[in-house]
């Protein structure tokens, strides 16, 4: 059986009806939709063992706890993390990156170096931009070459004796490039500088081993991953976690207080103060059982098949151009792609007319659209559920609004 075959029934949302068509979901990579028993084991969680965490002596303060810990656990094994101190839980992608930024931020001095690439997701460049400033540091970009590839001929001239992170995507949001991220923190390491990984596109699709990426920090969403939003994770290699000093101060990050300092808490729980997102993280650990259970390479193996068909489909559409790399192999499951004649937000709402959801504009992506020298793509992404026949109903309208121009 095909594996959206077996997955479809598991994703209630697929029942809806949109503009009188069955939906046809292609924007996973904006947010995934999750499979009935993530939204069962939260709804489980309010119902029955809801408290907060790390405090209460109580029944359920020890149940919510142990349900709260059973989350990072299961993440340090779905990213081959060494030891559960160097998961730490977020809020998602954006926050992971800032809490490194912000983090970082305090280390670094005037003239320092930050390389970022011209693919980032905003979230990958502004927080660094927040730190350079503050500091006095400068950030540059690694290019892209004319495929979408990452020009890592450009990248060693780059790559200097200030240079003091190297932050950078493992799969972009538009182009699908997968980066060679082995690679890419073995030559930064031997320049000394920290590597941080936005894995946002990539942890849904790929099975993930943090000790042969080599990097850092990576952090993701859960939200991508079928999990709840408001939850992500933040994998920090533990000697570089444990020099970096917290920047967010309340309850649960520290040892002991007094009225002048205090002493911080243990690795992890120093870098999540507060009431963190209790069933949030239930639900992780829920989307993280499912995606086991289907297998994360045949994940990966769904992917590329449904991108190689989506990729030949659009590319023999006249009037339609297809943004990344040609190799199905060397990308992620979103293909980005422009109808000549017709605006991104035009395609999006024609699509949606059709019960086809994909989404348009600049992706959160402003430099590597300046790059491309658009304004805009339209986008598709992919999860388990999709199937071949979504792709090629996908095709048949997008050459229905070319063929109407
Ligand atoms: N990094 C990458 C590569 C992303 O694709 C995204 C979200 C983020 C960071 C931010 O993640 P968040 O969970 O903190 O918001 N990307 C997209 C997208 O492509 N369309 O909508 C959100």
């Amino acid at each position: 059986m095909r594996l959206d075959e077996i997955t479809r029934p598991d994703f209630p949302i697929l029942e809806r009806i949109v503009n009188d068509r069955p939906l046809v979901y292609l924007d996973s990579a904006a947010s995934s939709q999750k499979p009935r028993t993530v939204l069962e084991a939260m709804t489980r969680y309010y119902e029955r063992s809801h408290a907060n965490v790390h405090r209460s002596i109580h029944t359920l303060g020890e149940e919510a706890t142990e349900l709260y810990e059973t989350a990072r656990d299961r993440v340090q094994r779905f990213i081959g993390a060494g030891a559960r101190e160097e998961v730490v839980l977020t809020r998602g992608t954006t926050d992971g990156l800032n809490l490194v930024a912000d983090a970082i931020a305090h280390t670094l001095r005037r003239g320092d170096e930050i390389l970022i690439t011209e693919m980032e997701h905003h979230s990958n460049v502004i927080p660094w931009q927040m730190a350079a400033r503050l500091a006095g540091a400068t950030v540059r970009a690694i290019p892209i070459t004319a495929d979408g590839l990452l020009d890592l001929t450009a990248f060693q001239p780059l790559l200097g004796q200030r240079t003091r992170v190297v932050a950078f995507t493992h799969v972009s949001n538009v182009l699908g490039t997968i980066t060679p991220v082995a690679e890419i923190c073995r030559l930064a390491r031997a320049a000394g500088a920290v590597t941080v990984v936005d894995g946002a596109q990539a942890a849904p699709h790929m099975p993930l081993d943090m000790p042969s990426l080599g990097c850092d920090f990576y952090v993701f969403s859960s939200h991508k991953i079928l999990g709840p939003t408001g939850i992500g994770v933040l994998w920090g290699r533990r000697e570089v976690l444990e020099r970096l000093e917290p920047t967010r101060g309340g309850g649960e990050m520290i040892k002991e207080v007094w009225i002048d300092r205090a002493q911080w808490n243990d690795l992890p729980w120093r870098f999540e103060p507060g009431t963190p997102p209790i069933a949030e993280a239930v639900g992780l650990t829920a989307a993280i059982e499912y995606l086991e259970k289907v297998g994360m390479e045949r994940i990966q193996e769904h992917g590329r098949e449904l991108t190689a068909r989506c990729m030949a489909a659009l590319a023999a559409v006249p009037g339609v151009t297809v943004y990344g790399p040609r190799r199905p192999e060397q990308r992620g499951a979103v293909v980005a792609f422009s109808v000549a004649g017709l605006h991104p937000h035009d395609v999006a709402a024609l699509l949606d007319a059709e019960g086809i959801a994909v989404r348009a504009g600049h992706h959160c992506a402003q430099p590597l659209m300046r790059c491309l020298g658009v304004v805009g793509t339209s986008r598709v992404s992919f999860s388990v559920f999709n199937s071949p026949e979504e792709v090629d109903r996908l095709a048949t309208a997008v050459a229905g609004l070319s063929s109407a121009l």
